[in-house]
C-alpha cells in the first residue's frame, strides 16, 4: 500500500448491530475509496461505552462489525481495519485536546443535547454561554456521563491521530468535524504546525435511510423500537415482516414527496439497492398501491443482503482470520498513531521517555 496516497479515516461505533442505513449510507461508499486513499477503517468501541451498554454485547458487536466491514466489501489487503481500543493514542490525544476545549463548546453540540435529552435531561433554551441542563430527577443524573460530553473530543483525536486529510461524514457528524478542525487549528497555533486540517469527504451517492416506524428519524442501530431498523443480519423473514409493516402515508400513491416521508424512505431504499432512479421507480409502481410496492422493496433488500450475509457467516466463524486482519490493521494504525503522539507529546512539553 503506497504511503503517498492521502489518508482517509472513517469509523462506525459498535453500539449495536450494523444496519441497512450503515451499509447504504456509509460502508458501501467506503469500498470505492480504497484505490485513491490510504484507508483506515476503525471500529470505535470506546465511543460505544458513552451510553448504557452490556460488555458481552459490545465484544460481540465489535467482532461482528469487523466481519461485516469485510462482508460489505472492505478489503484488508487494500486498507487497514482496526479496533480503536487496540491502539494506544486515541485517549491520550483526546486528553491533550480536551485541555484546549472549553466545556461550553461541548455542551452546545447538537448530538450531545439530543442524547442528553433522550436520557431525561431538559435543555435550557437561550443560553449563549453553553447549555445548562435542568435535571429531571435522579435517574437522569445517574445515567448521563462526562464521556458523552467528551465524545466529540475523542472523535477529533481519532481523526487527528492519523493526520487524516479527508473524513467521510454524514450531516449529523458535521458539527463534530468542525470542532475537530477548530481543535487542530488551535493546537497548531498554540504549539506549532502539527496537524493536517481534515476536510469533510462528501460521497457522490449516499442515501440517508430513515426509521421504518418513524420516517422523520434516522434509522439507528440503538433505536429501542427495533421494528424501525433493518439490521444487515436480519433473516429474510424478519426483513420482510419489518418492511411490510413499515409506516406509510395516507393515500396509495407511490411518490417521493415531503408529505410522504414513509413512502419516500422506502423509495430511497429501493433505489439504493437496485440502482434504479426514484423517477423510474415511481413510474413502475403507478397505480399498484402500497402492498405490491412494499413486497418489491422487501424482495430487493433481501436479495441485496443475501450475499453479504453469506460472506459474513464464513468470516465470523473464522476467528483466526479475523485476528490476523485485526493484528495487521492494529500494527499499521499503531505505527502511524505513535508517530503523531510522539510529536504531540514533545510539543506539549512532556519529557521524552528514557530508552533502556
Ligand atoms: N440511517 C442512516 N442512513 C445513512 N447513513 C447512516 N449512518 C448511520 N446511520 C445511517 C452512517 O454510518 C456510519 C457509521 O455510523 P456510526 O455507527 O458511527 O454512528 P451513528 O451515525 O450514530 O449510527 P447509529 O446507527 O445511529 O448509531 P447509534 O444508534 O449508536 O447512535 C456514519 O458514516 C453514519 O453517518
Amino acid at each position: 500500500m503506497s504511503s503517498e496516497k492521502p489518508v482517509i479515516l472513517t469509523c462506525a461505533q459498535p453500539s449495536g448491530q450494523l444496519t441497512l442505513g450503515n451499509y447504504l449510507g456509509a460502508i458501501r461508499n467506503w469500498t470505492t475509496l480504497m484505490d485513491d486513499y490510504e484507508c483506515f477503517f476503525g471500529v470505535v468501541d470506546m465511543h460505544a461505552i458513552t451510553t448504557r451498554y452490556v460488555p458481552a454485547d459490545l465484544r460481540a458487536n465489535t467482532l461482528s462489525c469487523v466481519a461485516l466491514y469485510m462482508a460489505c466489501g472492505l478489503d484488508p489487503h487494500r486498507s487497514h481495519i482496526f479496533v480503536q481500543s487496540h491502539i494506544i493514542g486515541h485517549t491520550e490525544l483526546a486528553w491533550v485536546l480536551s485541555c484546549l476545549t472549553p466545556i461550553g463548546e461541548l455542551q452546545r453540540m447538537t448530538q450531545f443535547k439530543e442524547k442528553a435529552a433522550k436520557l431525561g435531561f431538559k435543555v435550557a433554551e437561550g443560553d449563549d454561554e453553553g447549555v445548562r441542563f435542568a435535571h429531571e430527577g435522579a435517574r437522569a443524573q445517574a445515567t448521563i456521563n462526562s464521556g458523552l460530553l467528551m465524545y466529540p473530543v475523542l472523535m477529533a483525536a481519532d481523526i487527528l491521530l492519523y493526520n487524516a486529510k479527508a473524513v467521510p461524514v454524514g450531516n449529523d457528524q458535521r458539527q463534530h468535524l468542525e470542532l475537530c478542525r477548530d481543535l487542530a487549528q488551535r493546537f497548531n497555533q498554540t504549539y506549532s504546525d502539527t496537524f493536517t486540517i481534515p476536510e469533510a469527504y462528501i460521497p457522490k451517492s449516499g442515501a440517508r435511510i430513515m426509521s421504518l416506524q418513524n420516517p422523520l428519524a434516522k434509522m439507528s442501530k440503538s433505536d429501542e423500537n427495533t421494528q424501525g431498523t433493518l439490521f444487515i443480519l436480519d433473516s429474510p423473514d424478519v426483513l420482510k415482516k419489518k418492511i411490510m409493516s413499515a409506516v406509510t402515508d395516507s393515500g396509495s400513491e407511490v411518490r417521493n414527496a415531503d408529505d410522504k416521508p414513509g413512502v419516500s424512505n422506502l423509495l430511497q431504499i429501493l433505489a439504493a439497492v437496485t440502482g434504479d432512479s426514484i423517477e423510474s421507480l415511481e413510474a413502475s409502481f403507478e397505480g399498484k398501491g402500497y402492498g405490491a410496492f412494499k413486497q418489491a422493496v422487501a424482495d430487493a433488500v433481501i436479495a441485496a443482503l443475501e450475499p453479504v450475509q453469506t460472506r459474513y457467516q464464513a468470516l465470523i466463524s473464522d476467528k483466526a482470520y479475523l485476528n490476523d486482519v485485526l493484528q495487521k490493521g492494529a500494527d499499521a494504525a499503531q505505527k502511524r498513531a505513535y508517530k503523531t503522539l510522539a510529536k504531540v507529546y514533545r510539543k506539549a512539553g512532556f519529557v521524552e521517555r528514557p530508552r533502556s
